[in-house]
């Protein structure tokens, strides 16, 4: 179960928890338009921070933008209404869920009538795929289905229909026994997981699949730009399922998986089986970096 925190803002106000529900005719519910946003609040030696808030904000507005759904709220509003509901569940370290979608009003396809309503929900959250996961690597499947098309669905935004399709993958994995799916694109090149997006490591360089049919992620932008300050050389570049069981080290970054090395790859080590140096390196800097003890970085913080 999700841990409860104390207040949901809902177009503009704040309720309760237990009293933040919605129609049954909410147009979203049957049809899936909507996007979502996850963004983390650590805590940091001189309070809680938000990290990234302003890249996650424009990504909300930019799914809106793509899907053709105008918000009833300013960016700035919006920024404001995120720090204030952290502020007002009094959580050190939370994880923060906005959401807009496309309202109760009428029913059939068509959303334009229909309202945008929007909510922002914060609760603890802590390893996402696990404190074991993130320790000592995770176990991946390749999946059955594939990544969205680029002319299927929109990939820039974060919709909540197109999550329809991690979660076949998701649940397919799991029943398989491993912790999570990689899914390839209509191509057969490597494009994301689930929820995340994905980097091998060989010979010293660094390479992720390019943004054509992934989600923009916020965590790999983050971490490719602290591996560049670092000196490593990162590429953006299409590879194959084989490459990726024959990197050194791989690993996946997403805001709730963080940064989570994979030990196997359809029943192959990766690499030794375990976290490799360079992992672990930027693992250790992500961490720095969200808790403020990496001066570069630490514009990317909102303080509380
Ligand atoms: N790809 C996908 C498909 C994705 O959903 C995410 C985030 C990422 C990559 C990484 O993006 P970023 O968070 O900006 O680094 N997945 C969110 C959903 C997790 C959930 O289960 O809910 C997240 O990590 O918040």
């Amino acid at each position: 179960m999700v841990e409860e925190s104390k207040y949901i803002w809902m177009n503009g106000e704040l309720v309760p928890w237990q009293d933040a529900k919605v129609h049954i005719l909410t147009h979203a519910l049957h049809y899936g338009l909507g996007a979502f946003e996850g963004i983390r609040c650590y805590k940091t030696p001189t309070g809680s921070a938000i990290f990234r808030l302003h890249e996650h904000n424009t990504r909300f507005f930019n799914s809106a933008l793509i899907a053709g759904a105008k918000l009833p709220y300013s960016k700035e509003e919006i920024a404001q209404a995120i720090i204030e509901t952290v502020r007002l569940n009094e959580l050190e370290e939370c994880y923060i869920r906005p959401l807009w979608y496309v309202g109760y009003g009428e029913m059939g396809i068509n959303f334009k009538n229909n309202p945008i309503d929007i909510s922002i929900a914060v609760w603890p959250w802590g390893a996402y795929l696990g404190d074991e996961g993130l320790q000592n690597g995770i176990r991946l499947k390749v999946s059955s289905l594939t990544r969205h098309h680029v002319n299927i669905s929109m990939t820039k935004a974060k919709i909540c229909g197109n999550y329809a399709n991690s979660q076949l993958a998701k649940a397919e994995a799991l029943d398989l026994g491993y912790d999570e799916a990689l899914m390839l694109d209509e191509s057969g090149f490597v494009a994301e997981c689930t929820g995340e997006n994905v980097f091998v490591v060989r010979d010293s360089i660094i390479k992720t699949p390019p943004l054509t049919s992934i989600l923009e992620g916020i965590t790999r932008d983050s971490v490719m730009k602290i591996a560049m300050d670092q000196g490593i050389h990162v590429r953006e570049e299409l590879f194959t399922r084989d490459q990726l069981y024959t990197s050194d080290e791989a690993f996946l970054t997403g805001t709730a998986a963080e940064l989570t090395p994979i030990k196997e790859v359809d029943n192959r080590l990766v690499g030794e089986g375990k976290p490799g140096p360079t992992t672990k390196e930027l693992q250790k800097l992500f961490f720095e970096v969200v808790q403020g003890e990496y001066p570069k970085f630490k514009g990317w913080l909102t303080y509380i």
